[in-house]
């Protein structure tokens, strides 16, 4: 190695269960690659092909070096170059007078997590908001219908290590894209497969991840509740059940064992599409070929009955006593046994000032909250408080966000200041009236936690940031004091964050310090064992009664059924026939291999790979419609319009189509992606995205001559 090449420990900080150790080489101040770090035994010295080539995205002709202001048509492109001093002092200017009209629930920050940083996201959705006495934004777009339907189970808390999959005799990848979206996950899978284990793949599509399965189990969309509760009824009239847990851990196993019955094999094959048989045998083995295990993703629970069918799925592991064995239980996410100092990062006690304008003056004791999922709406439509401006950051809302032609007339509003702070030039920078830029992770330093594995990662920079770009916290520190708060928080720099963030008195930080992390780059939580085996001895449980709630209480005051059941989705043939016979196809829009969402989605190299938008569609209703593979067809509904390239296959089952987020509109037939067609109905729990419960006709698009 040149005297000139340095090499750097840093991990990626993009949205994603791996969060990856990486080691960054730097020759001359510049980015020459980055490398998964081989000590980390959840990376093992792999990335992804999304991030192989991460110079790619930090050199992208795209990004944003300098602070500008529009000067063409909103959403026109148009910019011209300005200082950061006139792009602050303008965002104070206009932001006071809106704070003296109409108060400061009519500045609406819109983020999500384009960095998982705990300085860079958690720290920055907190703070410099609170202070302002901004409307709070309702972070629903991924996970909030599965924790919602999951806490009702077992309270909000996480499940298995990532790395106990490896010791798991039957493993069930439920929903969830591993290949595609937990590629770190797969050799533990594999593992267990070489000692003989099973490996089960639920999901309506055939993807990479069904591919390495030993059984693949294609149901309908949106009927996985049944199929859990189904197999809870074979498990409890065949005895297969472990009555001793039950009893210990948990209330109401009677009452739900009772309610099951209603499920049979017969039943829960008609609304599943599956035959009785497969269901009655995944039954049997996910309950006698122990310790079993299931992975939940995400990416399921993004249906209108998202929240039933994760709460119905979590009760299995319960029922068989699968948990507190190595091996055993289910996985959804890891990122709640992260104890970090959430306060200290947060900083829920900034407040305005008393005589400052805030929601008291609207009667409110905080802030009114907007639910992320519905911005085209609130946008759009009359507000009590109306969002006259909005703060972008972490987040591309007019790519990613649902019903977009709706988001994108909000964006369009001329009385709307829009302010966004981003690394590229995404199809949201386009609508900003000043557009921010912003460092990559590879240019600023930050602290990443997980929600697929159990490891803590210090990021450092690596080189100095790109033009004039600068992280998200020096931009609010920089806002606070545009606004003339005088807060001594104003000041911390991302190492005062970090430092507090760890500061704290759990087990599982012990001796995990800031020079620790200097010095070794990662660190696994101190769980008891090397390997963690939650719910293990006496478990205690997040619910109100402490164990498992087959029957809670809380979901009926909530206003849901006490006891997990299954209703067809919203926007079905089963639950609005009239709307199934106009638009007789169900969408599905789930994580596309190459992509991101809307990361990467510009990288040339992976645009390649990705090769076009696309369409997966049955041969059956192909044929029906005159398709003929690769050929341009329009797809619609009452939202919008897209075309899309046709891929025939068998992968979807007929009734079914697929296609994965996400292209930018830049890059898409006539400016408009996916989320064209997308619904922005909120999930039955958590008020999540309902990216996969969408009715759309398709046809072959008539070529003009
Ligand atoms: N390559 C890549 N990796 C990613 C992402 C990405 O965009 N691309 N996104 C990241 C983010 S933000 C997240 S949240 C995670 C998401 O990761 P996953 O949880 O894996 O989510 P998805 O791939 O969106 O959806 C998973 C699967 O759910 C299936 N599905 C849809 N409806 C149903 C249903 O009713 N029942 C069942 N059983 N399955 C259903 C889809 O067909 C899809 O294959 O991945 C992260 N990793
Ligand atoms: N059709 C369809 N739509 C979907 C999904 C789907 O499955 N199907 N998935 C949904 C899901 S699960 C999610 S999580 C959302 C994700 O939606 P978003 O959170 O909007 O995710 P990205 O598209 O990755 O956009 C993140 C943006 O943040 C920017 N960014 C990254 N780091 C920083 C930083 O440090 N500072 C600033 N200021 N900007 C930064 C990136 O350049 C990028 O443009 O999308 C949702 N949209
Ligand atoms: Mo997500």
């Amino acid at each position: 190695m040149s005297p000139k090449t340095q090499t750097i420990k840093t991990a990626c900080p993009h949205d994603c269960p791996d969060t990856c150790s990486m080691i960054a080489t730097v020759e001359e101040g510049k980015l020459i690659r980055v490398a998964g770090n081989p000590d980390n035994p959840f990376t093992r010295g792999n990335l992804c092909r999304k991030v192989a080539h991460y110079e790619e995205r930090v050199y992208s002709k795209d990004r944003l070096l300098y602070p500008m202001k529009r000067i063409g048509k909103k959403g026109e492109g148009r910019f011209k170059r300005i200082s950061w001093e006139e792009a602050l002092a303008t965002i104070a200017a206009k932001w006071k007078t809106i704070l003296a009209e109409t108060g400061p629930e009519a500045i609406l920050p819109y983020s999500y997590a384009g960095t998982m940083g705990v300085v860079s996201m958690t720290a920055c959705e907190g703070r410099f908001w609170n202070r302002l006495g901004a409307s709070r934004l309702l972070r629903t777009i991924c996970s909030s219908a599965a924790e919602a339907g999951y806490s009702y189970v077992y309270g909000w808390a996480g499940g298995m290590d990532a790395e106990d999959f490896a010791n798991s005799k039957f493993i069930i990848a439920w929903g969830t894209n591993l290949s595609s979206t937990n590629v770190h996950q797969m050799p533990l899978v594999r593992e267990a497969q070489a000692k003989g284990g099973t490996f089960v793949v639920i999901d309506p599509f055939k993807t990479r991840t069904a591919n390495a399965a030993d059984l693949f189990i294609q149901p309908k969309p949106g009927t996985d509740a049944a199929l859990a509760l189904g197999m809870a009824h074979i498990i409890f009239t065949e005895n297969l059940h472990d009555e001793a847990w039950l009893e210990a851990n948990s209330i109401g196993w009677r009452e739900f064992r009772d309610n099951c019955a209603k499920y049979t094999p017969e039943r829960v094959a008609e609304i599943t599409g599956l035959d009785a048989e497969t269901i009655v045998t995944l039954a049997r083995r996910y309950a006698t070929e122990k310790p079993s295990s299931i992975r939940l993703g995400y990416g399921m629970s993004r249906t209108a009955n998202g929240g039933s069918m994760i709460r119905a799925i979590a009760c299995l592991p319960a029922i068989i006593g699968a948990w507190g064995k190595s091996g055993g239980g289910l996985l959804l996410s890891s990122s709640s046994h992260f104890p970090i100092d959430r306060q200290a990062v947060k900083r829920p006690d900034l407040v305005p000032l008393p005589g400052e304008p805030s929601c008291r003056d609207y009667g409110r004791e905080i802030p009114r909250a907007i639910n992320m999922n519905e911005i085209g709406r609130v946008l759009t439509e009359t507000q009590d408080v109306p969002v006259r401006s909005v703060y972008v950051f972490n987040s591309n809302p007019v790519a990613v966000a649902p019903n977009s032609n709706l988001v994108v007339k909000g964006f369009e509003r001329e009385d709307l200041f829009c302010v966004v702070h981003e690394q590229m030039m995404t199809d949201t920078a386009r609508y900003a009236d000043i557009l921010l830029p912003a460092t990559t992770q590879l240019e600023q330093l930050d602290l990443m936690r997980s929600y697929g594995h159990l490891y803590m990662n210090l990021c450092l920079p690596a080189i100095v940031p790109l033009g004039e770009s600068k992280p998200n916290l020096d931009v609010f520190n920089g806002l606070g004091k545009a606004m003339g708060y005088t807060d001594s928080v104003f000041d911390d720099t991302a190492e005062d964050v970090i430092r507090a963030a760890i500061n704290v008195d759990h087990p599982f930080m012990e001796g995990i310090t800031y020079d620790y992390l200097l010095e070794h780059g990662f660190a696994k939580l101190r769980t008891e064992s090397d390997i963690f085996v939650p719910y293990k001895d006496n478990p205690v449980f997040g619910t109100e009664s402490g164990k498992v709630e087959f029957y809670s209480e809380a979901a009926k005051r909530d206003g849901y059924s006490p006891l997990p059941e299954h209703d067809a989705p919203a926007e079905s043939a089963e639950a609005d026939p009239e709307l199934a016979r106009k638009y007789p196809i169900n969408l599905l829009s789930p994580a596309a291999h190459h992509f991101l969402n809307s990361t990467f989605a510009n990288v040339e190299s992976l645009m390649k790979s990705e090769r076009e938008p696309r369409i997966w569609t049955n041969p059956q209703d192909a044929q029906e419609r005159g398709i003929e593979d690769g050929d341009t067809v329009k797809v619609w509904n009452g939202r919008g319009e897209v075309q899309l390239s046709a891929v025939v296959s068998d992968h979807v089952k007929p009734g079914v189509a697929w296609s994965p987020s996400l292209w930018w509109n830049r890059d898409s037939p006539e400016g408009r992606n996916v989320n064209v067609l997308t619904s922005d109905r909120l999930t039955d729990m958590g008020g999540g995205s309902t990216f996969h419960t969408n009715l759309v006709q398709i046809e072959k698009l008539a070529v003009a001559d």
